[in-house]
């Protein structure tokens, strides 16, 4: 309905300015031409005039009233270090542009009516004023130049060269049809290498090479997680795509790059507000300060629901608008606190099945810490809890043997000696047997033989570790000295290890 009465008043507007057109040309055709084309140019000089301080003011007018609602000014300046630098920019630019805008509008306007067709008036012909062409060639290069030249030292000043002993923080960013991927650096602080061959759009999307040590404890986040960012630390982005462009901008810190598949860009930012923060900076504002939601006059205000957001500024497709993301700023120890809780990508969907390189070759830091096996106290677990003094007798519990054999049996296994080591060298004076005993399954001779073979096997890699061989005693006990009863798989387990005895200290 709406639609037919739309397009019944575009057509009788259409008859009307047809009938206007016809009358015009009979009264031309009554009074004469000439006449008439005057008053008519009289009429549209001064309608253009009339135009001319109506659109003038109304930009004006629009700019004051809309000046909160724009970048760089009030409630919206800066909430990123460079910014401030870019917006001081962009504003001497808008100043400039501004002049030029209102002069070059007047003398449009103006000109149409004061040059009308009058009938008296006659065209001045002059081929040549130096003069005037200095005037329009020097005021216009001086502006330019300066434009140009604080142009290009704020460009420096934004896109420093990070070396290797600036402390940042490196992300990557990677959009895709719809949506973007946000990779951290796990403890490690480095993001892993990368192969688009290694592609696989159920089990590595990313294309993430897991021969690469630095990519296991990598956390990504997809879909519609929100992105955290610590403040007041220096963050660099990769940015990279998939299939086509897309661009990485987060309006509030003044950071837009083009993400462009096969040709990584990058940016490097310091935010400077977080969240709460940006949210206090636009309470102080009447547009911030109405109710979110007007259908809830009561509840909270526009101010207190304010994101932070990661926005695609490239047309990518009909998803494009859903590649919004929101951005959170915090404290840098909250951020910590926080990444320390992600799970890394490899651990929940590499580890151990086919695609891992490292399934049974090495355990990583993470998984360590996951048993309970915490990697910097290794010598606190040496020392009683009540005492404070060290235990005489230690039982390795994580050193493992491949059954039958006395070969030390998984990365585990180096780990705890490996912690045995740096005790060792803690405690120079500290000299040790280390102890080896079987369950009793089997012939008693052999299993002697066994436990014999294995302690020697820990005692050769401690010294192949540096341990000095003086202070390393191997003994085997064989199934003589069980902790627990023989009878059942847990009890044989518990019988089955290797001790470390203090013989001196
Ligand atoms: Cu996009």
């Amino acid at each position: 309905m709406t639609y037919f009465i739309a397009l019944a008043i575009i057509v009788l507007l259409a008859v009307v300015v047809v009938q206007i057109g016809k009358l015009t040309e009979l009264a031309a055709r009554i009074r004469g031409e000439e006449a008439v084309e005057r008053s008519s140019n009289n009429t549209q000089g001064i309608a253009l005039v009339v135009f001319m301080v109506v659109f003038l003011v109304g930009c004006v007018w629009s700019a004051l009233y809309y000046k909160n609602s724009m970048l760089g000014y009030g409630p919206l300046t800066s909430a990123s270090a460079h910014g401030f630098e870019l917006d001081h920019i962009f504003n001497v630019t808008l100043f400039f542009t501004g002049i030029v805008f209102v002069l070059t509008h007047i003398a449009l306007f103006w000109y149409s009516y004061k040059y009308r067709s009058t009938g008296r008036s006659k065209a001045i012909f002059f081929a040549h004023d130096t003069k005037l062409e200095m005037i329009w060639t020097v005021v216009p290069a001086i502006v330019m130049t300066y434009l140009v030249a604080n142009g290009l030292i704020a460009w420096n000043n934004i896109f420093p060269t990070l070396t290797s002993e600036d402390k940042y923080l490196e992300i990557e960013a990677t959009g895709y049809q719809f949506a973007w991927d946000i990779r951290y650096p796990g403890a490690d602080g480095k993001l892993g290498n990368k192969d688009f061959r290694l592609i696989d759009p159920a089990a590595n999307s990313l294309g993430i090479d897991w021969n690469d040590e630095a990519s296991v404890d990598d956390i990504v986040l997809g879909g519609t997680d929100k992105i955290l960012l610590p403040k007041d630390s220096t963050i660099k982005v990769r940015i990279t795509a998939k299939d086509v462009l897309h661009n990485f901008y987060l309006p509030h810190f003044r950071v837009k790059m083009d993400a462009v598949p096969g040709l990584p860009t990058s940016f490097i930012f310091t935010p400077v507000k977080t969240t709460q923060e940006f949210r206090e900076q636009l309470s102080k504002y009447p547009e911030w300060q109405v109710p979110a939601d007007p259908a809830e006059p009561n509840g909270k205000r526009k101010w207190e629901t304010f994101e932070y957001e990661l926005a695609c500024a490239e047309l990518c497709g009909k998803g494009h608008y859903s590649m919004r993301r929101i951005i959170e700023v915090v404290s840098r120890e909250e951020f910590d606190t926080w990444l320390a809780g992600q799970k890394p990508f490899y651990a929940t969907n590499i580890r151990n099945t086919a695609k891992d390189p490292w399934a049974g070759k090495k355990l990583f830091d993470y998984e360590i810490k996951a048993r309970g096996f915490e990697l910097r106290s290794a010598v606190a677990r040496y020392v009683d809890d009540t005492t404070g003094t060290m235990k005489n007798v230690i039982n390795l519990d994580h050193v493992f043997y491949v059954s039958g054999s006395s070969d030390l049996n998984s990365d585990l296994s180096k780990h705890e000696l490996d912690n045995l080591v740096t005790l060792m060298g803690r405690f120079p004076k500290l000299r040790v047997e280390l102890a080896g005993h079987t369950d009793n399954v089997g012939d008693a001779a052999a299993n002697m033989t066994l436990s014999v073979d294995r302690s020697s096997k820990v005692k050769t890699y401690l010294v192949e570790k540096g341990v000095s061989a003086d202070r390393l005693v191997a003994k085997g006990y064989g199934q003589d000295q069980p902790l627990e009863n023989n009878d059942t798989p847990e009890g044989r387990q518990k019988n089955r290890r290797t001790e470390l005895r203090i013989i001196s200290k």
